[in-house]
C-alpha cells in the first residue's frame, strides 16, 4: 500500500495527494506535522530527517520532497494520466514545476504567511505591498505562457500543472489586489473541473492564524 505522512492543510502534503488521486492510486495516510507533531520521532526522522511533510513509502521506496514524490508517482503510475507525454511535453512540466518553487512560491509565501499564517501583529504592509507586485509581475510570465495551451506542458493536463495549481488556489483565495491573468484564469476554471482538485485542494485557508488553526484541525 502506498502510504503518505502529512497533514492536509499543508501545500506540499496536497501535491503527492493530488498526483495519487489523479494517477489512480489507492493510498493511507498519517496526519501528522503542524499542531498534530508527529514528526520528531526518531521513527519519523529515519523517513524524513528534515522532520517535514509530506514523507511516503511505497514498498520499500521511502521519498521525501513534494516535487521528487509527485514526479515519482507520474512516471510509476501516471501513463495516460499524469505523465507529460513526450520531450517536449515533459521539459516544459519541469520547467513550470521549478518555476512555481522558485519564483512564483517565495512571494506568495510572503503574503501568505503576513496573513495567514502569522500572528496579526508581525504583520508587516510593507513586505505585503511589494510582494504583491512581484506576484503580479511573474504571474504575467506564466499567463503568457498559457497563451497558446490549455494546459502547462501542453495539450493534456500532466505532472506539470500540480504544484501551481495549488498555490494559484491559495493566491486566488488571499485577500489581496489580484493580477489580471486572463489565460491563467480559464486554466483555474478547468482545474475547478477535476475531481480531484476539487477535494484536495480546493479547501478553505482561512483569512488569519485563528481560521488557519480551526481549517487544519477541520481538515486534518
Ligand atoms: N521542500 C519540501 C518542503 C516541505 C515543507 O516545508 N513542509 C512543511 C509543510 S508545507 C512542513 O513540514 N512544515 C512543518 C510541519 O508541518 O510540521 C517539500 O517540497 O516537500
Amino acid at each position: 500500500m502506498f502510504t503518505v505522512w502529512g497533514r492536509r492543510s499543508s501545500s506540499n502534503v496536497q501535491k503527492v495527494m493530488w498526483a495519487l488521486q489523479e494517477a489512480g492510486v489507492e493510498y493511507d495516510r498519517h496526519t501528522v506535522g503542524g499542531a498534530f507533531g508527529g514528526t520528531d520521532t526518531p521513527d519519523y526522522r529515519k523517513m524524513n530527517p528534515n522532520q517535514l511533510v509530506p514523507v511516503v513509502k511505497d514498498g520499500t521506496i521511502t521519498i521525501f520532497e513534494s516535487h521528487a514524490i509527485v514526479r515519482y508517482i507520474s512516471k510509476r503510475y501516471g501513463r495516460g494520466t499524469l505523465a507529460p507525454r513526450g520531450n517536449r511535453a515533459f521539459a516544459l512540466a519541469e520547467q513550470w514545476m521549478d518555476w512555481t518553487a522558485s519564483t512564483f512560491n517565495p512571494h506568495l509565501n510572503v503574503i501568505f504567511f503576513n496573513k495567514v499564517r502569522n500572528p496579526p501583529e508581525q504583520y508587516d504592509a510593507t513586505a505585503v505591498t511589494a510582494a504583491e507586485k512581484k506576484c503580479a509581475e511573474v504571474l504575467k510570465i506564466v499567463d503568457r505562457g498559457l497563451g497558446r495551451k490549455a494546459w502547462l506542458a501542453g495539450k493534456h493536463f500532466s505532472h506539470g500543472d500540480i504544484p501551481l495549481g495549488i498555490l494559484f488556489w491559495r493566491y486566488k483565495n488571499l485577500d489581496i489586489k489580484h493580477a489580471r491573468t486572463k489565460n491563467l484564469d480559464r486554466w483555474f476554471e478547468q482545474l475547478q473541473d477535476r475531481p480531484a482538485y476539487r477535494d484536495v485542494v480546493m479547501v478553505p485557508i482561512g483569512s488569519n492564524l485563528e481560521e488557519w488553526n480551526a481549517n487544519e484541525q477541520m481538515l486534518k
